[in-house]
């Protein structure tokens, strides 16, 4: 696939990578992509309220915002006030713009270019044999949905797609609806992010999130940021680190490229921030080989094995594990037989290196472990999380303040629609809570995952997808597969704000269904409505459309789902659908009895700053089989990547938001005016024999023998880690083989993809 001709690609200038992140450049950079897009008006309401306790909460990520009354008056990052600016644009999609361009038409623009054209106004339908959109109302496009649903010969021949984008109220009622019609396929975006993270966490804590509060990064003495790019991806989480340093603790990056944030970061919300040179965030650097994680944490673990053998009782946290945990012994015997020489392959690292952090770990008693997509999306990634949590067990850095585990959550509501029971596996005990509250027996056969799901629609299993929020095609691996699969279906909808390629790859017919954004308002018989999210830190809160909006034809997410709901199951006492889409009190009331911790729901969460769901591990209860946490052993697996080859990533760029991007920009790494660019080592260049700055196509090699190719990226000689390349997603989703995926979690392996550059003919 080549770039499109609206977005030229020869334009590229690089400049050396920035060794900050944040500060005054970066507020000014958001302010000019908002104003670009939108009145000054518009802005200033959406930025004002953005993650203040009554206003809406940030969509760009699921970092927390600090409690009610400790916040600033501006509360948010760059990338915050341009993810939400995106929405908030003045810009239109209507009738018109279908009726000029061809579905073919829009197939053949860029990322970039449909989003830009702006919100989605009213219900579209391209019809069986149609070239184009054409508008319908309402009631026709979802009786068409209804009517497809019951048409299907099995409930599990629909798909109920799930970005991390849609709140509790609309996350329950949609799962609701799925497994009252009889199916549990519920793939979502998660499946493609932090599912490695839910399978380690789950396995050994118990509970698949994450035990830490942000008081908690704040008083730790040893922060390790792992596989995570913050100052991109979670940029106020930088602020979080910069207290962890002022209290006296230290921070350690572990990275296959020396990202901006994590090494300097300056604060925009203070003026030392923004004129001084910034506070230094790493302590320690380790530049570490792709996928050489799972080593690391074995070293630093068969360290502290020996050192508590040279003094006995003064390293490990005995009564801890004693009490708390079982297969220490099994643990302890692996880990002690990793040799340094196998440590030295998988990580690039030299002893020295990893002994000064270790000696960071012995002097420090509160320990947390970050990580985020550097370590999901590799095959070994639920195996490095378990070693992780191994390495946090020993030191008895689970349950006590200032420690614990943190996996970094993407979408701003990834987490909750997970707590609200999107997920394909949910367990029984969530099963039967439905089950009572609404009087029908919930389906128990798991569903489809996403790789599944796309497995299902190209074997014609799967006939019907509707995808709420998100952009399924560009977001998952093997495009050109999952494309095909996605054209097999009988139908397809999407409940969506913006125009994206998922709305140009359609089914025998096609839906396009617009709804109310996080930035709209949301009103039903004068009464204003919000929705509710969990952070990243089980935080609950409410987020509250402040703009008029985007059109009056718009309904919101709630309301879609239990309209198509209730034309498709009927209207019945124990599902009332009406009253839900008319109140979302009584669905919170449902969500109170359903779903542990939420009791007393709607009170807590019109609090300013709302709850936070409690923890077990935090009273060091480990709802595991055992009933404690849980050591295991795992065997060193380093990605194999024949000689010739690399082993390419497929990461963000700072100017964009998951599928979607807004300039081709990476600021922080230097990149400008272009996006197909390719990081690689100079000593991997000259080792290749190739030049800076020559086209090369990128050829990715899979034992399915099948030849996935991206073509004319630009290479740039980068500090990435030898033996590594990096290039943004999603134009590099064609190489990932959809059937490359982590080892139990089946999550895409978009960290680890082995290829090859070819000189580009
Ligand atoms: N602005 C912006 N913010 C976002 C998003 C966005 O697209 N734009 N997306 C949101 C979502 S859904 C998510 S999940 C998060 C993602 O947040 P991140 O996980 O930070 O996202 P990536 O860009 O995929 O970056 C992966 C990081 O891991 C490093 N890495 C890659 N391979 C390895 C490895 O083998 N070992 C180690 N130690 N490091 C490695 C990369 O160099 C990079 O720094 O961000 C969220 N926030
Ligand atoms: N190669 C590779 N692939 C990856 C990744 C990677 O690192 N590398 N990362 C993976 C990860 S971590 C994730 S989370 C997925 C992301 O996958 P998705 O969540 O599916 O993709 P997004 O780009 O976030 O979806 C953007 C679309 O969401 C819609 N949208 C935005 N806001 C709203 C809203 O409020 N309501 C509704 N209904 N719709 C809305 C808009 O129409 C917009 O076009 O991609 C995954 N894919
Ligand atoms: S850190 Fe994340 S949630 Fe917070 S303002 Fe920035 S993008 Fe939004
Ligand atoms: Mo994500």
């Amino acid at each position: 696939m080549r770039s499109s001709a609206e977005d030229p690609d020869d334009d590229l200038t690089v400049t050396p990578p920035k060794e900050w992140a944040a500060g005054l450049p970066a507020v000014t950079h958001a302010l000019r992509h908002a104003l670009g897009q939108t009145s000054v008006q518009r802005t200033a309401l959406t930025l004002l309220t953005l993650n203040q306790s009554k206003g809406i909460d940030c969509p760009g990520c699921a970092w927390p915002e600090p409690p009610a009354g400790k916040r600033h008056l501006n509360e948010y990052c760059e990338n915050g006030a341009k993810h939400i600016s995106d929405e908030a644009t003045s810009r239109r999609v209507t009738r018109e713009f279908f009726r000029e361009h061809s579905i073919a038409d829009l197939g053949a623009r860029s990322d970039r270019w449909l989003n830009q054209q702006g919100r989605l106004t009213e219900p579209m339908v391209k019809r069986p044999g149609a070239t184009h959109y054409e508008p319908l109302g309402w009631d026709e496009a979802l009786d068409l949905l209804a009517g497809g649903l019951k048409s299907l010969d099995s409930p599990d021949e629909a798909l109920f797609y799930v970005s991390g984008r849609l709140g509790n109220e609309p996350a329950f009622l949609l799962q609701l609806f799925a497994r009252a019609f009889g199916t549990n396929n519920l793939p979502d975006c998660s499946n493609m992010c932090h599912e490695s993270s839910g399978s380690a966490l789950s396995e050994t804590l118990g509970i698949g999130k994450g035990s830490v509060q942000l008081d908690d990064i704040h008083q730790a003495d040893l922060v390790f940021v792992v596989g995570q790019n913050p100052g991109t991806n979670h940029p106020r989480m930088l602020s979080a680190l910069e207290e962890t340093k002022r209290n006296g603790g230290h921070v350690v990056a572990v990275n296959t490229l020396p990202e901006a944030g994590l090494i300097r970061f300056k604060n925009p919300q203070k003026a030392r921030g923004v004129v001084g040179r910034g506070t230094r965030i790493a302590d320690h650097f380790l530049h570490i080989r792709a996928g050489g994680d799972l080593a690391l944490f074995q070293a630093l673990n068969k360290l502290l094995l020996e050192a508590e053998d040279a003094a006995p009782g003064a390293v490990l946290d005995h009564d801890f594990i004693n009490a708390h945990t079982t297969g220490f012994t099994e643990f302890a015997e692996h880990a002690r037989k990793v040799s340094w020489e196998d440590i030295d392959t998988a990580t690039g690292l030299s002893r020295e290196e990893i002994e000064r952090v270790f000696d960071r770990v012995l002097e420090s008693r509160k320990i947390i472990v970050c990580w985020a997509m550097g370590v999901t999306q590799h095959k070994h990634g639920v195996p490095t999380i378990r070693e992780m949590v191994n390495f946090l067990l020993a030191r008895g850095s689970i349950g006590r303040p200032g420690a614990g585990v943190c996996p970094v959550r993407g979408h701003s509501n990834v987490q909750g629609d997970r707590t609200m029971g999107v997920w394909e596996r949910m367990p029984q005990r969530f099963l039967d809570a439905l089950e009572k509250e609404f009087g029908f027996t919930p389906p128990t056969r798991h569903g489809l995952d996403v790789v599944n799901a796309i497995r299902a629609m190209r074997d014609g299993r799967a006939r019907i997808f509707l995808g709420v929020a998100g952009n399924f095609v560009r977001a998952t691996p093997d495009s050109a597969v999952t494309e095909e699969a996605m054209r097999r279906c009988a139908l397809t909808a999407h409940i969506s704000t913006k125009l994206n390629r998922s709305h140009t790859v359609c089914g025998d017919t096609a839906l396009i269904l617009p709804t109310l954004g996080r930035s709209d308002r949301d009103v039903h018989e004068g009464v204003e409505r919000f929705v509710t999210v969990e952070d990243s830190m089980s935080q609950v809160h409410a987020s509250r459309g402040k703009l008029p909006p985007a059109s009056p034809d718009l309904l919101s997410e709630v309301a879609i789902i239990s309209r198509t709901a209730r034309r498709t199951l009927g209207t019945s006492p124990d599902l009332p659908w009406e009253e839900f889409e008319a109140d979302y009190g009584t669905v919170r009331d449902r969500i109170s009895r359903v779903v542990p911790g939420f009791e007393d729901f709607e009170a807590r969460v019109s609090r300013p700053g709302g709850f936070t769901l409690p923890n077990p591990v935090n009273s060091y209860v480990f709802p595991t089989p055992s009933g404690k946490a849980v050591f295991t052993r795992n065997d060193l697996t380093v990605p194999e990547v024949p000689p010739g080859h690399l082993l390419l990533q497929t990461l963000r760029s700072h100017d964009q938001w998951n599928t979607v991007w807004y300039a081709p920009d990476d600021r922080y790494r230097g990149i400008h005016n272009a996006r197909r660019v390719v990081l690689v080592n100079p000593a991997d260049l000259d080792e290749l024999d190739l030049a800076d700055g020559a086209t090369v196509d990128l050829v990715s090699v899979w034992h399915d023998g099948v030849e996935r190719r991206a073509e004319d990226f630009r290479v740039v000689a980068y500090p990435a880690s030898r033996g590594s390349a990096a290039a943004y997603y999603p134009e590099t989703n064609v190489l990932v083989p959809l059937d490359s995926v982590a080892d139990i979690s089946n999550c895409p392996t978009s960290k680890g993809v082995v290829v090859r550059l070819e000189p580009a003919g």
